[in-house]
């Protein structure tokens, strides 16, 4: 099989990338990374000739090309069906799938006020209307999809939807959105993983400051 180079963003701050990111590597699927900073000033020139949407992510494969961070994930499920990537009972697939396009099409005013970070310490922000709403919903799903399969993941095992939900975890905890104790043990669980861990620790190494990214 040719090799899967994954493109990402600022580990500090990439919430799209952290996704395929950690999917990739809960699931022990190899692949080269190659880091490249933002450079918002300028439009992220250095994105464009490497993605369709000058966007990261995005997953080379000899001359494939995958962007989205969702259709990394599925292309990567597709190509190693038996590391585990989605739930193994349809039902449950297809749920996973449900909540990750929700997460894609969904929860805007949490996205916009609260970016992914990495490095910031805890502390409240002052927050806009809706984002209250967003946690409500993905405390649910959380909530109900941990009861139904017994944790410590949405669906069990670590999945491509916990992947898709990673850096909303971030925010849950740096912006110190929840006290709920549910929630809460679903992200320590998140933030024990391996995966995650070694993700942090690059992020935390990282010294760019993009002031975009920083409420
Ligand atoms: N829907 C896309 C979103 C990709 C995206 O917005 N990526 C951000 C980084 S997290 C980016 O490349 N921004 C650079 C730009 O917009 O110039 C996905 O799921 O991959």
């Amino acid at each position: 099989m040719e090799k899967l180079t994954l493109y990402i963003g600022n580990k500090n701050y990439s919430s799209w990338s952290f996704r395929p990111w950690i999917a990739l590597t809960a699931a022990g699927i190899a692949f080269e990374e190659v880091l490249i900073p933002f450079d918002f000033p300028a439009g992220n020139p250095k994105f464009k000739p490497i993605s369709p949407t000058g966007k990261v992510p995005v997953l080379h494969q000899g001359d494939i090309r995958v962007w989205e961070s969702l259709s990394i994930i599925e292309y990567a499920a597709e190509l190693f069906p038996d590391k585990g990537i989605w739930p193994k009972v349809a039902a449950d697939r297809a749920v996973a799938r449900s909540i990750s396009m929700e997460m894609i099409s969904g929860f805007r005013a949490l996205r916009n006020a609260c970016p992914m970070n990495m490095r910031r310490p805890k502390a409240k922000i002052a927050l806009a209307e809706g984002v209250m709403d967003d946690v409500a919903r993905i405390e649910t799903i959380w909530r109900e999809l941990r009861a139904k399969s017994g944790g410590p993941f949405l669906f069990g095992e670590f999945s491509g939807a916990d992947a898709m939900f990673a850096p909303v975890v971030n925010r849950f905890d740096v912006y110190d959105l929840t006290t709920d104790t549910e929630t809460l043990a679903y992200m320590a669980a998140m933030k024990s993983h391996p995966a995650w861990l070694r993700w942090q620790e690059a992020a935390l190494a990282e010294t760019w400051i993009v002031p975009e990214d920083e409420a």
